[in-house]
């Protein structure tokens, strides 16, 4: 305890909601205050690993610029403290002309609600009473390409392979750094720990990355590839298997279709042919395609610089293609999927017919695909901006910062400025919030329980955990699925129905469903579950039905939501097991190598091939103490060259630029100024920015980043033009940029 601090009233135990890794942590509470957090050692899953961010929980819930009370947009313009009545009044008056015009009234949800089970459990219900398909998430700037490469070869964008890294023998990760990002798509606490064990085991760890990481320095080999070219860089590879006869096809599960036809596609693409275009040496190809292919178990795992990238569905396909073709799939130390205990789209039963969830309906402006049920977030501000029938003419946010995460800020920024009606729920008064009319905050974390249902299908290891709420929720306070019900009565025209009853409605739809995946009558799921409500009675639902479930009595020991909270640190079901093919939802229940959406995007890939490779190519860099927009005023950041563009010696000489330099970075779209760093990480031609930043202009509530804002990365990306085929993500890794030195004075 540090000195001076009073006695720690009690401790409690808490999953981590930051990021993928969901590190259980210990919480030291005095009163309502959180005033210490520390790892928890005996969690089974992160076994005492956490990272400053986590560590800052107490310092990011005490934040004193937190929003806590509900707050309503003034007559002048700035906001004013309301109650909760108060601000359900005004949605209540407001919101309802939308819901009549359907479609009018767009949702957008942000990183965090992923995580909490309030989003998890009740935004549908939000989402059916809006009506509307104007839904839009991170997801379409972050994993889409891999969402939907898994989507079309497994038949489920969430449930996806899984990098087996504990047992794997060779590792080959893609355009992710975990250890600064601590992973995604994967949910593996403590990457150091086990990228070290994979050394020691005599496992091999190659690391693809134009830049020398964090990460890249811990592996045996870093490839230094130039931003973009991945597809053809596993096109390499996958042609070193196929012209050497390295594929293993006795060890391609009987499911998989089109083996031959994708190994003779690859052959085209010889490691000679492909390494200018990576910037990469043909021989280095070659080694990593025979080690890659001889070892006794291998695995690719690709992340965000995979996907945010020109050919992320194309190179997020390989990925999987060339762990498949060496024979490394569904086996140990290869790729592998989990068991969630809250079970998925995965575990669930194939709804028929089965229909794969992409394109079903397209965006108004552009005619942009939708895929799990939401439209590319890069649609938002012209949905809002494009006159017409069917415009976005309202929008609630939760647990957002489009104005900072989406493309072509400026564009997004004048559409939140003129949408008619916007309603948010956050926690602080920041880029986006303050075009709100109503901002409505979530309650303290330490009154909210936590199981990560969607992160649960990243798990490395089958562990079920959940912690249950330390605090009761205090005066003044809502729980945030409580918020989400409110609004969801208002939309369907129902303001004063209770929220137990609404809590209800909800529960018997989730027994029934219960009962059919349990194989149970639903008056004796709905006994069994009955003392709890909220978020605790649908998980409860969802563990008792899922793949380790009690069955509502009937199994023995079975899962229970009870066993977990006698279990603080978890219960372990073992490794992951293999799954294949009672996992695969396609439509005939097969694997093809060949999905032709995916294979029609190569003659794109073909063409960028002859183009030249002048200019330097922006990428993007993850900060340890930063998550995306929002942990920039609560925890201290180091702030020497922060923002700051860093740059090769080489490329630094040829532009005749000098440390220090203040640069103005010029995109296609717009320019910022930020300071320049000469950095010996990056590959020459690239050059790299944090995301995020750029915490300026008027109204913000974060005195202490708006103090030191920082340049915004996505003001210099477009939202039009450069767009990934297949998904129509769009581009933030590889932009190509110019870089000058700023004229004096002029900042
Ligand atoms: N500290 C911290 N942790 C975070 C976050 C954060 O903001 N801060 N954000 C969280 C979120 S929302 C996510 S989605 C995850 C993301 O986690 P990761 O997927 O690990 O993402 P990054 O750390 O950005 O790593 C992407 C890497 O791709 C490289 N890269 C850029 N272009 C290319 C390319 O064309 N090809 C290849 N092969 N590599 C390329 C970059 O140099 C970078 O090292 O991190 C999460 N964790
Ligand atoms: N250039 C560039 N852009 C990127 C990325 C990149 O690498 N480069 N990464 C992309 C990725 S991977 C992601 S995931 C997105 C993130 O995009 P967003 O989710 O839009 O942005 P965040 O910065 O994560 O903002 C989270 C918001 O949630 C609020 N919040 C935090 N906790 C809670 C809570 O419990 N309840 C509620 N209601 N609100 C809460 C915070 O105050 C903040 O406003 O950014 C994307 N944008
Ligand atoms: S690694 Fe992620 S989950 Fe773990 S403490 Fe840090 S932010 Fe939280
Ligand atoms: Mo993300």
């Amino acid at each position: 305890m540090p000195s001076g601090a009073g006695p720690v009233a009690r401790t409690g135990h808490r999953i981590c909601p930051l990021c993928e890794s969901t590190c259980g942590l210990i919480f030291e509470l005095e009163g309502r205050a959180v005033t210490r957090v520390a790892p928890n050692p005996e969690d089974l899953m992160s076994a005492g690993h956490s990272c400053a961010k986590g560590l800052g929980l107490a310092r990011l819930e005490g934040d004193p610029d937190r929003i806590r009370v509900p707050l309503l947009r003034a007559g002048d313009g700035s906001f004013r403290e309301a109650t909760w009545t108060e601000a359900f009044e005004e949605i209540g008056k407001r919101l309802p002309e939308f819901v009549a015009d359907p479609g009018s009234c767009a949702l957008y949800h942000g990183n965090p609600a992923a995580h909490h089970l309030d989003s998890t459990f009740y935004l549908g219900e939000l989402i059916g009473a809006l009506g509307t398909r104007n839904v839009f998430s991170p997801a379409s700037v972050d994993t889409w390409p891999k969402n939907v490469a898994h989507l079309l070869l497994y038949g489920s964008g969430l449930g996806m392979s899984l990098p087996d890294i504990d047992r794997t023998d060779y590792l080959l990760v893609l355009g992710s750094n975990p250890l600064v990002s601590n992973g995604s798509t994967i949910t593996a606490p403590g990457m150091d720990r086990r990228l070290r064990a994979l050394r020691e085991r005599g496992g091999t760890l190659v690391v693809v990355d134009p830049v020398r990481t964090r990460t890249a320095e811990v592996a045996d080999t870093h490839v230094a590839i130039r931003p973009g070219t991945d597809a053809l860089f596993l096109l390499g590879l996958l042609a070193v298997v196929a012209t050497e006869d390295l594929a293993r096809p006795e060890r391609v599960p009987r499911v998989v279709d089109g083996f031959d036809e994708v190994l003779a596609l690859a052959a085209e693409y010889s490691p000679e042919i492909v390494a200018p275009v990576c910037g990469v040496d043909p021989d280095l190809i070659r080694a990593v395609a025979r080690g890659f292919a001889t070892a006794p178990s291998a695995v690719a795992h690709s992340r965000m610089g995979t996907c945010m990238q020109e050919f992320g569905t194309l190179a997020n396909w390989l990925v999987e293609v060339l762990t498949i073709v060496t024979g490394n799939v569904d086996r140990p130390g290869g790729a592998m999927f989990t068991l969630p205990p809250a079970g998925g789209p995965n575990t669930w039963p194939v709804s028929k017919p089965p229909r794969l969830t992409f394109d079903r309906w397209r965006s108004r402006v552009r005619g942009l695909p939708e895929a799990l049920g939401e439209l590319p977030a890069v649609c938002l501000a012209e949905e809002i901006l494009t006159p017409g029938p069917g415009r976005v003419r309202a929008l609630i946010t939760l647990a957002g910062n489009p104005a900072r995460s989406l493309p072509n800020s400026a564009a997004v920024e004048q559409a939140l400025r003129e949408v008619e009606f916007m309603v948010s729920v956050d926690c602080y008064l920041n880029e986006t919030t303050r075009y709100a009319d109503v901002i409505l905050p979530p309650p303290p974390l330490a009154t909210r329980g936590h199981h990560d249902v969607t992160l649960a299908h990243f798990q490395v290891r089958n562990v079920a955990r959940y912690t249950p709420p330390l605090l009761e929720l205090g005066a003044g306070e809502l729980a945030e699925w409580e918020i989400l019900l409110r609004l969801a009565a208002i939309a369907r025209g129902v303001p004063d129905l209770s929220t137990e009853r609404l809590d209800d409605e909800v529960a018997a739809v989730a027994v029934r469903r219960a009962a059919k995946l349990a194989g149970c009558e639903p008056e004796r799921v709905e006994r069994a579950t009955r003392d709890r409500r909220g978020p605790a009675r649908l998980l409860d639902l969802r563990l008792r039905s899922g793949p380790y479930g009690d069955r509502f009595g009937e199994v023995e020991g079975g899962l229970t939501l009870a066993l977990l909270e006698a279990n603080p640190n978890g219960i372990d079901y073992g490794p992951m097991r293999p799954r294949l093919p009672e996992v695969l939802r396609t439509p005939n229940g097969r694997i093809d190598l060949m999905p032709e959406l995916i294979v029609a995007d190569l003659p794109r890939l073909r063409a960028s091939m002859s183009r030249g490779h002048d200019g330097l190519l922006l990428i993007n860099r993850r900060q340890r103490r930063g998550m995306n927009s929002w942990l920039h005023n609560a925890l201290p950041q180091p702030d020497e060259g922060q923002c700051a563009l860093l740059m090769s010696p080489a490329d630094a000489a040829e532009s005749n630029l000098v440390d220090g330099d203040r640069v103005t970075i010029t995109s296609r779209i717009a320019a910022v100024r930020t300071e320049l760093r000469i950095d010996r990480t990056l590959r020459p031609g690239v050059v790299s920015m944090p995301h995020g930043w750029g915490h300026d202009g008027p109204g913000l509530g974060t005195g202490r980043s708006a103090a030191v804002p920082g340049a915004n990365y996505n003001v210099l990306i477009d939202d039009e033009q450069d767009l990934e085929a297949v998904t129509a993500s769009p581009i933030f890794y590889g932009v190509p940029v110019t870089v000058t030195r700023a004229s004096e004075g002029r900042d």
